[in-house]
């Protein structure tokens, strides 16, 4: 017996794999992809494909949009906005805060019930046991949707504004992305020493096993708000960081992507900081 019937905006990595959970969890899918070729599979499968947008939107109440950008998306949703007025939109496709709001703003004004998913996972963690997927908008649109955004992983609604999911992505991205950094700095130095990438690796991964756990007691340190707390100071900190910038050049290796934080503690030591914690960095953060 169908679950019930959802139609999927793009079929591309996301979408399909998106697609293919839905349909094995019983929903009856109706697809629509701008290259039309890719909707053969699924409907092989089970699906029914949609030739335009606005046959997609009539299938179901429930559309989900799994396209590149925020562009695509409005390019698409724009011209099919009467025909979405009180349906649910799921958008999960990955955008700033404020495009995550704008195309809320742009539902509520043409009736439509809206939701913006963040999805924190690849492809092929879909529906397996690390996806995890934000949610955030409608409260109305979640309770309806749900039962179907769990088949994607773990389903967190973080809120009524729009725009939280998607900044949870791209705090978790920003993350993500520093961190990887750090390993391609690591192994760029030694290589000068002829280690291998994967050797540096294994031994990045296990350094940086061993330090993550103390994230949680720095973070408590930011939200004192004091910086007195007599931890690593920004002297300290900065004398470390310019041995690291130093050591990088020596080898022959560019130290860009260590410079931005050299660059906060000086300005911390240089503005009257040196004993802070090193942390205060963060006060430096907010553009005013
Ligand atoms: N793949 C991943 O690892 C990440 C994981 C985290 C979340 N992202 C976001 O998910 C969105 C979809 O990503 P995707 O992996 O499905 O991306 P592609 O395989 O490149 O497929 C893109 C689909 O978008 C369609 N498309 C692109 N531009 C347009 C347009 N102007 N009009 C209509 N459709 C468009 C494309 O269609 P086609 O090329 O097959 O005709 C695909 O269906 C994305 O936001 C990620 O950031 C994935």
């Amino acid at each position: 017996m169908s679950q019930g019937t959802i139609s999927i905006l793009g079929l591309g990595n996301m979408g399909s794999v998106m697609t293919e959970r839905l349909r094995a969890a019983g929903y009856t899918t109706t697809v629509w992809n701008r290259t039309a070729a890719k909707t053969e599979p699924h409907v092989k499968a089970g699906s029914t494909a949609a030739a335009t947008v606005a046959a997609a939107v009539a299938a179901s109440d429930l559309i989900l949009v799994v396209l590149l950008d925020h562009a695509s998306v409005r390019e698409h949703l724009d011209p099919v906005a009467a025909e979405l007025e009180g349906k649910v939109v799921v958008n999960l496709t990955t955008t700033t805060p404020n495009e995550a709001r704008d195309t809320a703003a742009w539902a509520a004004d043409h009736g439509i019930v809206y939701l913006d998913g963040a999805i924190m996972a690849t492809p092929d963690m879909i529906g397996e046991a690390g996806s995890l997927l934000f949610y955030s908008g409608s409260e109305n649109a979640y309770a309806i949707a749900r039962p179907a955004l769990e088949t994607f992983g773990t389903a967190q609604f973080v809120g009524t504004d729009a725009g939280v999911a998607s900044l949870k992505d791209m705090a978790l991205l920003s993350a993500m992305d520093l961190m990887f950094s750090g390993f391609v700095q690591a192994i760029a130095m030694m290589r000068t020493a002829g280690a291998t990438a994967v050797d540096t690796a294994v031994e990045v991964e296990a350094w940086l096993a061993a330090m993550l756990p103390h994230g949680k007691a720095l973070a408590a340190i930011i939200d004192g708000g004091t910086y007195d707390t007599g931890g690593q100071n920004v002297d300290f900190a900065l004398t470390g960081s310019t041995s690291m910038i130093t050591a990088s050049r020596e080898q022959g290796i560019r130290a860009d992507l260590l410079e931005s934080h050299h660059k906060f503690l000086k300005e911390l030591s240089a503005t009257g900081h040196g004993n802070s914690d090193w942390l205060r960095v963060i006060e430096l953060l907010t553009i005013r």
